[in-house]
This record gives structure tokens, sequence and C-alpha cells, in this order.
């Protein structure tokens, strides 16, 4: 009985009753024939799809069997966007997918396809396959018109047995299982590196960035692949330490998935836009987006012919439109738009139309928001039980026959799940946060040495010319701005991956002449201008980094990070951990930032706010104060990201670019020349360790700060120590991880800490610093002075709430009186 809602038990009742109720075939037709005169798909083939559909509906009533009794903790299912089986067959394997949550049927297909690729041992009396007989589309050039076949097109057909390693995944994903392939029981999300799966959030719409950064630098590394060097499926670009794995093969296409409602998303408004701008420029992005419409995202409706609106009004994207309940016009649709993609590398968005069924989740009750009636529509238009029509209809199969199949799979899939209920979860901290971007700084130590040996070894002609015949450690003392730069050109030529992009970095040479001169020495495919979106700015970051390129993104200001910090908090920091390593986005963001310009803006020219950073996990935060620790600090964090995949923001500060003198007008003492890389090792800077001036006898202060905090510090201890006081200045270097041990072996020394934090008084970097001497059971005194909470104010008045070297002063005499 049909209640008001849609439940399990309604789904599967309508699904027999409809089934019980098509009349048997008039005749029955040869597996191997079309289902119909003008379908693109077999009977064989379209028996496989309903397979996986069928699997894929199961798995959602298991999901909520699961729940029921307090084993299964994920109930977003796929039921009624089955149709994407479809979609996944008229794909490559080896097409990289970023999948919406609803994608269980396109999931089983593809891990059907990867493993019906695999290689097995030939039987010893198969024949030997003729020199020029057909393999798979990843071992070979392949003609990019020819779209695959879908699974199981030559096999027997199979039933439930090639979708039960993916029914398996699923499963595990739903129970947390720590044996789940992709996240480990972190999250139930699918993605799994043998089948280019890459995981997604659950923020709707925040993979779509990447999606494009993936297509721009798929395109990118098969155009630098001109040596036509190929390992396996995947490409290796370049040579030695620098080389990069690419793990698609070149003439592979992008695919990304979502529903209705995330196309009004902001980042996915920002990634549309971004493909047509790059393909209204002539640069080539091989994307296909699928749009799932379904209609509705929870409960609000996306209003009649909006997405159909949208989709077809996005300058540069082709659109392509299917319905998801007939299987053959999907793969006969997907198959010409991934066709297309493939051959002109041009972005393109395939619209299928699809249902909800049972709800947005298990705990969703539509009632609220659906009328019966409006719920009845959508159960007669079933994917599932559509293609059931069209398999009877076709006289491939009967009625009898699909229930059969149906039941089969419903019971191997609960046997599956009662499987693995029983498996190890989680067991501990340690266990989770295993997970994180590993920390592995002897390796990383090892890669700057490595660096080191290239520039000055073999490296070192294409060096001197790459500086113009004048390597930068000739170039007399340099100014922060200038130490970057020249640390910039080392990395370029070193990895050969690297790039460097942003609004204004390339041509303009960067808003503060940062990047000045950069392109030209390496070249526009190196370093280059993006369009002015920073969603976008490290989406291109995302995809490059997983596509085997070093991205050093640049975010023109701080505050401007707040645009788009959920690409870094919600993806890029996350994707080691949602998938043990198995992929990775190693990334270097540049940061202008902080306070003191003078003259220059108010808040957003100055913002001193890094608090939504700090708690980022993984995520490492540097700030290099003077140009000595600059180019180190850089070539730390490139060799972080290459070794150990490290998500690591660089955040500059803008009062200093250009500072020359620390004590008195034209001493120089801010300036510092640019070590040769014989002397790269010595200097290495460990992620981690902060730097300590000694001033005077260092015996009576401690001065903890970071950034513009510095040089005041400095200024303020020169000045006490005429007074006799001696202080030791610790320049944190890292706000994330805090150099720990150094903040309290320098505080223990003196028992006086002041903290110097420009950052604000509420969750600045100061509490960070607090906490932690507290944590380590520091007994001494601690004062701290900070940043009002407040915005800064545009010009003079900024003084009333930065942090000034008057109150560094006063704050130090006030611990030394006690
Ligand atoms: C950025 C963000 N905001 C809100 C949510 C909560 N949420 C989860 S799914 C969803 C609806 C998405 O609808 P749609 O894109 O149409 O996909 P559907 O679930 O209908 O397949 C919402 C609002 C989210 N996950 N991410």
């Amino acid at each position: 009985m049909l209640s008001d809602v849609t439940t399990p038990q309604d789904l599967d009742d309508r699904f027999r009753e409809t089934l019980a109720a098509l009349p048997a075939p008039a005749q029955r037709r040869d597996l191997a024939d079309p289902v119909t005169d003008d379908a693109p798909l077999t009977g064989a083939q379209l028996l496989d799809l309903f397979d996986a559909q069928v699997t894929s509906r199961q798995l959602d009533l298991a999901g909520r069997w699961l729940r029921s009794f307090g084993e299964g903790f994920y109930t977003i299912g796929s039921s009624g966007h089955e149709g994407n089986a479809a979609v996944a067959a008229a794909l490559r394997p080896t097409d990289p997918a970023l999948l919406h949550y609803r994608s269980g049927a396109f999931y089983c297909v593809r891990a059907a396809q990867v493993a019906a690729d695999a290689p097995t041992p030939p039987a010893a009396d198969a024949p030997t396959p003729p020199a020029d007989a057909p393999t798979s589309p990843a071992a070979d050039a392949p003609d990019p018109d020819s779209e695959p076949e879908p699974a199981g097109s030559e096999a027997p057909v199979g039933g439930f047995v090639p979708y039960a390693e993916a029914a398996r995944d699923v499963l595990r994903g739903m129970v947390a299982s720590s044996e789940e392939p992709i996240a480990g029981g972190r999250h139930k999300v699918f993605g799994r590196a043998d089948l280019a799966v890459v995981p997604t959030t659950s923020t709707i719409a925040s993979h779509l960035p990447r999606a494009v950064g993936m297509g721009l630098a798929v395109e990118r590394l098969r155009r630098l692949d001109t040596a036509g060097r190929r390992t396996g499926t995947g490409v290796r670009v370049g040579s030695g330490a620098g080389a990069a794995h690419v793990p698609w093969p070149p003439d592979a296409i992008v695919v990304c998935s979502f529903g209705d409602a995330s196309v009004n998303h902001a980042s996915a408004t920002a990634a549309f836009n971004t493909a047509g701008w790059y393909d209204h420029a002539g640069l080539r992005i091989p994307v296909l987006f699928v749009c799932e419409d379904n209609g509705l995202g929870i409960s609000v409706r996306s209003p009649e012919g909006w997405v159909e609106a949208t989709l077809r009004a996005k300058p540069g994207i082709r659109y392509f439109s299917a319905d998801g309940a007939d299987p053959a016009g999907t793969y006969a649709v997907t198959q010409e738009a991934a066709a297309w993609v493939r051959r002109y590398r041009r972005p393109a968005v395939l619209h299928l139309r699809t249902i909800r069924l049972m709800g947005h989740a298990g705990a969703d009750a539509e009632s609220a928001y659906r009328s019966p009636a409006e719920l009845a529509e959508d159960l007669d238009r079933d994917p599932v039980a559509a293609t059931a029509r069209l398999l009877v209809d076709a006289g491939v199969a009967t009625a009898e026959e699909l229930l059969a199949r149906y039941d089969e799979t419903g019971w191997q899939v609960r046997r599956l799940a009662e499987e693995v209920l029983g498996e190890p979860k989680l067991a501990s901290a340690a266990d989770v946060v295993s997970a994180l971007a590993p920390r592995r700084p002897v390796r990383v130590a090892r890669a700057v040495a490595d660096a080191a040996a290239r520039a000055s070894g073999p490296g070192a002609a294409a060096r001197e010319e790459a500086f113009g015949g004048k390597p930068p450690e000739l170039s007399g003392p340099m100014t922060l701005a200038q130490s970057i730069n020249a640390a910039l050109a080392d990395g370029l030529l070193d990895h050969p991956q690297m790039a460097v992009f942003g609004e204004d970095v390339a041509v303009k040479g960067g808003v503060y002449g940062v990047t000045k001169g950069l392109r030209d020495r390496f070249g526009a495919a190196r370093v280059f201008d993006t369009l002015l979106d920073e969603t976008s700015v490290l989406g291109l970051g995302l995809g490059a980094g997983l596509a085997g390129m070093l991205p050093v993104p640049e975010i023109q200001y701080l505050a401007y990070l707040h645009n788009a910090e959920d690409q870094l908090r919600g993806e890029a920091a996350t994707m080691q951990f949602f998938s043990r390593g198995a992929f990775r986005n190693p990334m270097v963001v540049r940061v202008a930032g902080l306070a003191y310009q003078q003259g220059f803006g108010g808040h957003f020219h100055n913002d001193n706010s890094v608090a939504v950073l700090r708690d980022v996990p993984g995520l490492v935060i540097a700030v290099p104060a003077r140009p000595d620790d600059a180019a180190p600090m850089l070539r730390t964090c490139l060799a972080s990201a290459a070794v150990d995949g490290s998500v690591c923001v660089f955040l500059e500060p803008i009062a200093l670019y250009h500072t020359r003198d620390l004590y008195a007008d034209g001493d120089g003492e801010w300036l510092a020349g640019y070590p040769e890389p014989g002397s790269w090792v010595a200097g290495h800077v460990p992620i981690g360790r902060a730097r300590v001036y000694r001033i005077g006898s260092a015996d009576d202060l401690t001065i903890i700060t970071f950034g513009n905090g510095v040089r005041m510090s400095l200024r303020a201890a020169a000045a006490l120590a005429e007074e006799g006081v001696g202080t030791r200045v610790v320049d944190l270097r890292w706000l994330a991880p805090l150099p720990v041990a150094d903040i309290i072996r320098e505080s223990s020394a003196t028992g006086r800490v002041l903290v110097v934090d420009e950052t604000r008084r509420s969750g600045g970097v100061g509490e960070g610093v607090i906490a932690a001497l507290v944590d380590a059971g520091y007994v001494g005194a601690a004062r701290r002075v900070a940043g009002v909470d407040s915005f800064v104010p545009l010009g003079p008045a900024a003084r009333h709430v930065l942090v000034s070297p008057e109150a560094i002063t006063d704050g130090a005499r006030t611990l030394l009186a006690r």
C-alpha cells in the first residue's frame, strides 16, 4: 500500500507490482542484438545496466535497513538517479570522475568496467591475438571519436557478480568500516584511485572548481608530454626528482556530476564561468559537467525550466540533455557529449533528468512538502522499472527473470551488508588523523638537499641562463619581495611541473612586483594570469595538484581569501583525509596580507586575521618576515608539497615586501643576500621551527612574535638593551604547526613572555601561543599585546587598532616590573 511517504517498502512493492503487470514478450530477442532497431545498446548491455541499477537500488534499501538497527550511518541514496549507470557506461573507465552523492549505479558500472579491463592471464590454449587487435582505450592512443562499449558488452551476462565489489565498497562506507577502500571509515564517499573516481565532499558544488582545474591540467600536461613518455595508463612528465606522474591518459576527459539545486551555488557558477572564460580565450578545458536534475534541493523546488535555461545560457559550455529513465537514450547522448569533449577538448554539460525516490535522506519526511499525488507520480517514473520495461518489451527478458535478478541481488547485498557491519571501525584519534597529510621532515630536508645538488650541479647552466647570467646570490642584498621572486624562479627551475598563477601575477608581475619577470623567463604556460575569482584560482590549484602538477596560486590579498576559503578548508585540506592519501593536492598558496601598509587601503588591504586558517587540520601556514627566511621557507613549502602532498599557505607580510632598514634609515639591516645553492642545506628551515634573536644578555625577557611583529620587537629590544635589558625575540615563522618546542624552551629561559600578535585579540595567533605555554605547564609571567577586535580603518586611525611599538615597550616594562 502506497503511503504518502515513499518508504523502502513502498518502493519495493511498487517495483514488484510494475514488473508483475508487464505483459510477456511477444518473442525473445537475441542478447547480442540491439535492444531496439535504433538503440546503441544490445540486449546484453542493457541487461548489464539493469543489474547495476538494481544493485544501486538494493544498496539504498540496505542502507536504510542498516540504519534501522543502528549499524548504518548514511542514508542518502541514489534511488531515482540510476540513469547515471548509462552515463558511466558511455565514458572510459580512465576518465577521472568527481561524483554526485547519488552515483551508486555510476560507481557500480565504473568498477565493473575496470575489473573487466584488468589484464587476466591468457588461458593455456588461448589463441595469440593479432597484432592489430583492439586493446583497452588506456593502453594505446585511442581514436578520439570511438567511445567504449559498456561494461560486459562481450562478457556473458553476469547478474550481481560484476557489481559485488562496488557493492561491498559502498556498504563499507555506510557502516564506517575502516576497511572501506577510500576514506577508510572517515566518510561515506564514492571514490577509488584505481577507478579514477576522486572523492568529493558533502559541500555541494565545491568539487566543480577542482574539476575545471583538472581539465586545464590534463590538457596542459598532455601538451607537455611531447616526448610521449607513458607509463601504464598515465603519463610521466619531466625527469628527475621533479617529475610528475599524471594519473590519467592524455586524452582523458574530466567528469563532474552534481544536483540541480547545486547549479545555483556560487562555486558552481564560478566553475561554469571559468570553464567558459577559458574556452572563450581559446584554452582547452575537457570537462563534462553532468547535472542530475531531480527538480528538488531537499525541499526546495527548482523553478520549472530554470535548470535548462541556466545551463543552456552558460557561454562556452555546450548543452546536451537526456532522460535518465531512458537508458538507451542516455547512453547515446552521453557518448555524443563525451566524444565531443574528448575530440575538441572543450567543456560541455549533460542535463540528465532524474527523479528522487525515498526523499532526500533517510530522515526526510517528504510528505511535509510534497503531495501524495506527486510522490505517486515519481514512483511511476522509476528509472529501474523503466529499464525493466524496455528489456521486457524488447524480448530480452521476462518480468519473472528480472524480478529473480532483483531478488538475488537484494539477497547478495544484504549478505555483504551483514559481512561488513562486523568489520573494525577507526579505533582511536591516532587512527583517524593518520590520514591527514603526512609530515616527513627528513624526506623534506633531503628533497631540499637534492634540489641544491641539482641547482649547483646538472642544473647550474640552466639556472645561470634563467637568471640572465647573474644568479641571485650575486645580486647583492635583497628585499623580502626580491628574495621570494628569486626563490620562485629557483622553484620553477627545479620543479618542471610547478606553475605560478593568479590575478595579475604574470604580465604585470604581481601588484607588488613579487612575480616580476617570471613569465618572461618561464613562459605563459607556467606563469599565467587567471580571471578575477579566488574560488577559481584555488580550484585551478586543486585540480592541477591532483593531476600531478605543483601549483603555486596567489591570492592577491588576505581579505579576499575569505571569498574562497572553502576551497582550502573543505576541499584542499580534506583530500588526503578522505582518501587516505590515495589522492593529494599539493599546493603552496601565496597570500599577500597583514597590515601596516603605510598610507594605503583600509581593512581589505590590511586584513590581519588568520583565524580561519589556524584550525584547518594539516594545513601549513608560513609567515616569512625577513628575506633570508623567505627563500628557505618557500623551498621547504615546495618540497613538503612535493614530498608529502602538503597544502601550504605562504603568507607574505605586504608591509615588509620592500622594507630595507631595521633600526635607522639607511642601515639596510632588513635586506639579505640570497644564498647560493651550496648553502641551502645548512640554511634549511624545517616546518615548525622558530628563529631566535638574542639581544644583549637575552636573559630577562622573551618576546614571541611573527611577521611585522618581528621588526617592531627587534627595535623595541634594541631600545631595552640600552637600558641593560636582555631580550630574546622569537620569530615563530610557522603559525601552523606552531613551533611549540621552541616557544616553551625560549619562554622558560627567561620566565617572562610577551606575545606580540599583530592578529586580533580574539581568535588571534597569541591565543595559540598562550595555550601552548599553559599546556606545557609554563609557570612564569606572560602578557599579550594584540590587535583590537576590529576591522582596520583607513588612514592614521589604523594605529588605534594595530599593535604599536609603544604597546610592545609598555608590555615589556610591565612584565619586567613583576
Ligand atoms: C554548500 C552546502 N550547502 C548546504 C548543504 C546541505 N544540503 C545537502 S544536499 C542539499 C540539496 C542539494 O540539492 P541538489 O543539488 O539538487 O541535489 P539532490 O540532493 O537533489 O540530488 C543541501 C541543501 C550542503 N551540503 N552544502
